[in-house]
């Protein structure tokens, strides 16, 4: 399935972190959602064969299944689409160009770059352990964050803007302006989201949803969130 030029249709996403566990019950469950996309993506303990293995197993299922780039090992092919972040309020040109570089000089050859998508990350929860991985600076106004966004949007011309507050329920004011200030991005927006009454208001304040940490903590919660972003457009 080609995915590409359907990314704006998204409203909502789960997130799988192949260093998590998920029984076959919760992987049906999640993969018959009705979510509109698989994520497969985690800050740490991603491995080829972890990744490998959740890749298989959600491919019993027909839903869209994405792998969000985060170590160079763990880029298994097969995949629909290949997202790949760049955290734009990094402290460290690694993370926003320099392992990207790094990556380009090894392995150009190997890249499917029709299946590759560039996210512009800003991540706004200090305490998350991306925002600890990639040294960024999160405590970011509004303005600074739209200015962040617009940059993404207009001079870098990024098709994803991803608004990361992992674990926690973020400033949806903030994702608000942000929201306002793209002209063609999409923004993502992910953290915190535990069930359909989140699940509305960050819908709301933004064109993607994403969930993770819920699916893993009260996955009817979090399968309820589905709902609650498909209603919206009925
Ligand atoms: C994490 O943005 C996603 O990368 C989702 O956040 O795990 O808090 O749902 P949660």
């Amino acid at each position: 399935m080609k995915l590409k030029r359907s990314i704006p249709s998204w409203r909502h996403v789960f997130k799988l972190d192949p260093d998590r566990t998920l029984d076959a019950a919760a992987l049906e469950a999640i993969c018959l959602s009705g979510t509109d996309a698989v994520l497969v993506g985690g800050s740490s303990g991603v491995t080829y064969d972890n990744t490998v293995e959740l890749l298989s197993r959600v491919r019993q299922y027909e839903v869209p299944c994405v792998l969000e780039v985060s170590e160079l090992e763990a880029a298994v092919p097969g995949f629909d689409l290949y997202l790949i972040p760049t955290v734009l309020n990094s402290r460290h040109p690694d993370w926003i160009i320099g392992h990207h570089a790094r990556a380009v000089e090894q392995y150009s050859y190997l890249i499917p770059w029709d299946d590759v998508v560039p996210e512009g990350y800003i991540i706004l929860n200090a305490g998350c352990t991306a925002a600890l991985i990639s040294e960024a600076n999160a405590s970011l106004t509004a303005s600074e964050a739209a200015a962040y966004a617009q940059v993404a949007d207009r001079l870098l011309r990024l098709p994803i803007v991803y608004l990361e507050y992992s674990g926690v329920l973020g400033d949806l004011e903030l994702v608000s302006t942000v929201h306002r200030s793209l002209e063609n991005a999409q923004l993502f927006y992910g953290g915190g989201i535990t069930d359909a009454g989140t699940a509305r208001m960050a819908a709301a304040a933004c064109d993607t949803i994403v969930v993770g940490n819920a699916l893993y903590s009260d996955l009817e919660q979090a399968l309820s969130t589905v709902a609650a972003v498909k209603q919206r457009h009925v």
